[in-house]
């Protein structure tokens, strides 16, 4: 009976580690709540709550007649502005940010950062930092992919309201179709 729990436990533990992937951990990111629930629907909202750290396709798997037209998954993974009012950053134009990405396991891909516009889901500027190959399986991590610096470029009053602009870091392995997002909301 105890040989057969901690085997289901260790499953367990190992089912959820594969699913969890990476995060920024540094400044505040944009986290799931009750509006991204009612957006993207509760389905959805349940796994990226348990979640966090999982991926895009993972999300796209869970659409149901619970999400609406608003839910867009391909920016910072749906997440709401309007349940993270209390995490907005302030950059003026040449503040150095740092960012810290926690990693729980890598897959070879792509990654940026960049200042995203969330009524268009453009880049409005960057990419501040790329990285390629990013978070690699045969190589050793570099140090600078998890903890690096961007410097926020003037962005010319498209940045003064809250909620309008993110900076987005962006991780994309095509090898597995897995693809990451990590939002903070700012203004400039
Ligand atoms: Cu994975």
């Amino acid at each position: 009976m105890f040989i057969k729990l901690s085997t289901l436990l260790t499953a367990l533990a190992v089912a959820s580690t594969a699913v969890a992937h990476g995060v920024i951990s540094s400044p505040p990111r944009r986290r799931p709540g009750t509006n991204f629930s009612s957006v993207c629907g509760s389905q959805i909202y349940s796994i990226v709550s348990s979640d966090e750290y999982g991926n895009q396709q993972g999300e796209e798997q869970n659409i149901n007649s619970g999400t609406t037209a608003a839910c867009h998954l391909y920016l910072c993974k749906g997440l709401q502005f309007s349940d993270n009012t209390a995490n907005v950053q302030h950059y003026p134009a040449n503040t150095v940010v740092p960012i810290t990405i926690d990693l729980r396991a890598p897959h070879t891909g792509v990654a940026n950062v960049s200042v995203v516009a969330t009524a268009t889901n453009k880049v409005i500027a960057g990419p501040l930092i790329s990285f390629n190959p990013a978070y690699s399986v045969s190589t050793p991590i570099p140090a600078n992919q998890t903890s690096f610096s961007v410097t926020i470029p003037s962005l010319s009053g498209q940045c003064g309201t809250a909620g309008a602009c993110v900076i987005q870091w962006w991780w994309d392995a095509r090898s597995i179709d897995q693809t990451y997002m990590s939002c903070v909301d700012f203004t400039q």
